[in-house]
């Protein structure tokens, strides 16, 4: 074993609790869902039974209604907001937030079986993970076939340029009637430099408190909430989601509910190839459902499309060539973004990612691109060698910024490196 897969190793059971690994200690220290499934990615190749518990714990948080949490508050700790009590969210069995995230855990359950081969648990997520996408289709869909997120903090992207003129359409006091918190994320001058601003906290504070007022009602969130966004990042997720559960379901003989989850994925491509495309930037982009208008923004999130196989071949021109003009002009791929006002040490505004570099290189192979796929996984494995296991990366110097010791950056270093 070389040194850097041992420490991630170390890591991954530093961040572990009883049943569920936290991204970080220092700024996360709860379980969070789209972690959660590229942790079991990782773990799978370490250690079976944890990747398995780890998504077993995350569906645990799952709501009746086949949501699955952003956050699941199963311990105490300290060092977070917006903590349980802000949220007032959960089940009977564990206080929750009231948001979602993409639906990476169908992928990731399903590279766990395949590393696993273990039908008995594939069999116990089937219907778990069925009940879940099913929620997207019947509370998260205006039109059947695109899903929306009613929070920045829900597409994973939290401070994503592409959210400020949804942001900037509403006032936070019209939607909250109390705006006063404390932050507890910026816990060094460096990481005030690297986390998002208060502008942006004060309008996902107002959001958060909509919700609760709501007592987290889709339908009456649907009517008042000012953000609803069909993200690019999660429908191609969502996409990918349900061809994997059709995968899964014909491996266990059920060709019925193989076809239906084939048909929703084709059903929800098209209608992102339809609505989502901007050919001028040669990406897909988000859609902003309240105001009627794209997100025009040349974010590495349209590019993630070819994880769900969303780009048609002659949309997958166009993606490439903006790829490789406009991400992979610097040392270390790829920016989460590029254009105005680009920020390379500001979270979600430019700095590189790792499991996004995971699922552009996943998708980019599937459509033949290797050497691109190639480029960037040895992008990514040298920062994670040379820097450690950062949060994210300045992707012009390679410096690691944010946390240090994050859960799915171990994580996917195991998945590459092995
Ligand atoms: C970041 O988001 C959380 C809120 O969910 C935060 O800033 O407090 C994002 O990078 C998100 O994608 C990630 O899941 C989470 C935990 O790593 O941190």
């Amino acid at each position: 074993m070389t040194d850097r897969r041992e420490q991630a190793v170390a890591i991954l059971r530093e961040n572990r609790h009883e049943g569920y690994t936290i991204p970080s200690s220092t700024l996360y220290p709860y379980q969070w869902n789209w972690d959660s499934a590229f942790i079991a990615v990782g773990l799978a190749h370490v250690d079976e039974a944890a990747a398995k518990q780890e998504l077993r714990t995350l569906l645990d948080a799952m709501w009746p209604n086949g949501m699955v949490p952003q956050i699941a508050f199963w311990a105490d700790a300290e060092g977070y907001f917006p903590g349980p009590d802000e949220w007032e969210a959960g089940t009977d069995e564990v206080a929750t937030s009231g948001i979602t995230q993409p639906p990476m855990l169908v992928p990731a359950a399903r590279r766990v079986y395949e590393v696993t081969s273990d039908d008995a648990f594939r069999d116990e997520m089937l219907p778990l993970l069925d009940q879940h996408l099913s929620w997207w289709v019947d509370e998260r869909s205006f039109d059947g076939d695109t899903v929306y997120v009613r929070h920045p903090w829900a597409t994973g992207m939290d401070d994503s340029p592409a959210w400020v003129p949804v942001l900037e359409s509403f006032d936070p006091a019209d939607i909250a009637t109390n705006l006063d918190y404390a932050r507890k994320d910026r816990k060094s001058a460096d990481l005030s430099e690297q986390r998002p601003t208060d502008w942006d906290y004060d309008r996902y504070v107002a959001l958060v408190r909509q919700g609760k007022a709501l007592d987290w009602d889709e339908s009456r969130l649907r009517e008042v909430c000012p953000f609803l966004v069909e993200d690019v990042l999660t429908n191609s997720i969502f996409v990918r989601a349900c061809d994997d559960l059709a995968a899964l379901y014909a491996g266990a003989g059920d060709e019925a509910k193989a076809d239906e989850w084939r048909r929703q994925a084709e059903h929800s491509r098209a209608g992102m190839r339809e609505r989502l495309w901007d050919e001028e930037l040669g990406t897909f982009v988000s859609y902003d459902r309240v105001n009627d208008r794209k997100l025009r923004v040349n974010s590495v999130a349209g590019l993630v499309s070819v994880f769900g196989e969303v780009p048609t071949n002659e949309q997958f021109g166009r993606l490439r060539e903006n790829l490789r003009e406009n991400f992979l002009d610097y040392d270390y791929a790829c920016p989460s973004y590029v254009g105005p006002d680009m920020d390379y040490d500001r979270y979600w505004r430019g700095p590189a990612w790792m499991n996004v570099n995971w699922l552009l290189a996943d998708g980019l192979r599937r459509y033949g691109a290797v050497d691109t796929a190639d480029r960037i996984e040895e992008d990514s494995l040298e920062l994670l060698e040379e820097e450690g296991f950062r949060e994210y990366f300045n992707p012009e110097t390679g410096a690691g910024r944010g946390s240090d010791r994050f859960s799915w950056s171990a994580a996917l270093y195991l998945d590459w490196a092995s």
